[in-house]
């Protein structure tokens, strides 16, 4: 269950002279092509973004700063994971309810996804998901 959610890491290039870290996704690094990529910042500890699936999209989510909590569910069971480093990404596949909390001070968090922006492919209310799974 839940076997196609799962954390990858991004290739991390340290540098040898103290410079920091540079994490680069490209290639076969994501299991789809990218086709869009956006970012939540500024987001108060108390709120919550998602709240929805796709039908389609697939995404993977990488906390470029900070942390927060990501609430998965695929309509009979239901996972949290804290994302809090740049080099791993979450990748949740197409037809995965999921709420975005807990949102640390100063967090980034990054979305690379598979598709353009449709409304269409959103399922925003919670039954109508749990419709969408039973089909
Ligand atoms: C997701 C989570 C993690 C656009 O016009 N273009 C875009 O590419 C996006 C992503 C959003 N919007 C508009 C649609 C809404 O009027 O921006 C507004 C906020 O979007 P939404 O309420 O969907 O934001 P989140 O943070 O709840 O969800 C977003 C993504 O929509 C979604 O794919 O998985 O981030």
């Amino acid at each position: 269950m839940m076997q196609e959610i799962e954390i990858i890491d991004i290739p991390k290039i340290a540098d040898p002279d103290g410079r920091g870290n540079l994490s680069v996704i490209e290639k076969e690094v994501l299991p789809f092509p990218i086709k869009r990529v956006y970012y939540l910042y500024d987001v108060p500890s108390s709120a919550s973004r998602g709240g929805h699936a796709h039908i389609e999209l697939q995404q993977c989510l990488i906390a470029l700063s900070g942390s927060f909590e990501v609430v998965l569910d695929n309509g009979s069971e239901r996972k949290i994971i804290t994302l809090n480093k740049p080099n791993k990404a979450l990748i949740i596949p197409n037809g995965i309810w999921r709420e975005l909390e807990n949102f640390s001070s100063g967090s980034v968090c990054l979305a690379v996804v598979s598709a353009e922006y449709a409304e269409e492919d959103y399922i925003r209310d919670y039954q109508d998901f749990l419709a969408f799974k039973r089909k």
